[in-house]
């Protein structure tokens, strides 16, 4: 900021300040930070230096710094919709892999089977427990498997009543991934208000570097993924890199390697119509070790509704 008094905006302050054409102000101290130059101006030196301005020797000569602290931009969304592999992230805890194969399921099987599972499966909505408070999960969910499942501090009780479709479901998805699966967590979200919060399927009981195979049926929504920011960050996402990959009917997606150590993902609320979906999460549980809390995390991160 540099400004130029002349005699005219002297008497308007002079008359401002105390009346009419009053006496000249006395002199003031000059405020630190403010040098007079060869001219008629004055520079007024912005205090912090890293703004990168420098007071110049004549007026209207500056010359500009770069900042010392530059500006971070959010790194744009990508978005992943093809069929393929993609190593989104390679980091210390290793490789992180989305596999995606759109059409896995051919439309019309794809339709039968979505109303099969809609009409026969034991639907419910959970209850979980985020901050000593109860909440109800904002889809309907169901579980397979030998074991029990615990997240969010609320625990499904082992199912080994498989609907047949489902142990179909399985062996073909074993198939094509060559990973063997024990366990199933069915979503059902009936519109677009329904959503999962941002997560990992990091709990202990998943194993290290667990592969989750997602399968989805009906209406298409987008799953999006975002990194772990690193400590510094003290978690804030604002820079993480993020990614979308809308899920349509008969989708398949693998998450693999490290995905569930460095990456969220989610389901948001969508506020225009959608239909209802399911998704199928293929995943292998394992007895977690003695003295272990069911349901730990690897790493602290809850659900968030
Ligand atoms: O509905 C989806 O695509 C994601 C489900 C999910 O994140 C989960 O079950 O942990």
């Amino acid at each position: 900021m540099f400004y130029c008094p002349d005699v005219m905006s002297d008497k308007r302050q002079r008359a401002r300040v105390q009346g009419s054409w009053a006496k000249p102000l006395p002199k003031q101290p000059r405020p630190a930070g403010v040098v007079p130059n060869t001219e008629h101006c004055q520079i007024a030196i912005p205090a912090p230096a890293s703004w990168g301005i420098r007071p110049q020797a004549t007026c209207g000569n500056f010359e500009f710094h770069q900042p010392s602290k530059p500006n971070r931009e959010v790194p744009p969304e990508k978005v992943i919709d093809q069929a393929g592999v993609y190593e989104i992230s390679h980091g210390p805890s290793g490789v992180s892999r989305l596999q995606l194969l759109p059409g896995f399921l051919p439309a019309q099987e794809a339709d039968w089977m979505f109303s099969k599972l809609l009409a026969e499966l034991p639907w419910s909505q959970k209850t979980n427990i985020r901050q000593g408070e109860a909440y109800m999960e904002p889809r309907l969910t169901c579980w397979f498997g030998e074991l029990p499942y615990t997240y969010a501090r609320s625990t499904m009780a082992a199912n080994t009543k498989w609907h047949p479709l489902l142990l179909t479901l399985c062996e073909a998805i074993a198939k094509v991934s060559g990973r063997h699966f024990n366990s199933l967590l069915c979503n059902l979200y009936r519109d677009g208000h329904d959503s999962i919060g941002w997560h990992s399927d990091d709990e202990a009981s998943l194993g290290a570097k667990p592969t989750i195979a997602s399968l989805s049926l009906g209406d298409t929504r987008v799953f999006s993924l975002r990194k772990q920011p690193p400590p510094e960050e003290n978690g804030d996402y604002t820079y993480v890199e993020r990614i979308r990959v809308p899920l349509g009917h008969g989708t398949l997606l693998l998450m693999e390697g490290a995905t569930q150590d460095d990456w969220q993902h989610q389901v948001a609320k969508e506020y225009h119509d959608r239909g209802p979906r399911i998704n199928l999460t293929f995943r292998s549980i394992h007895p977690e070790p003695e003295g272990h809390r069911p349901g730990t995390k690897l790493r602290f991160t809850a659900k968030q509704e």
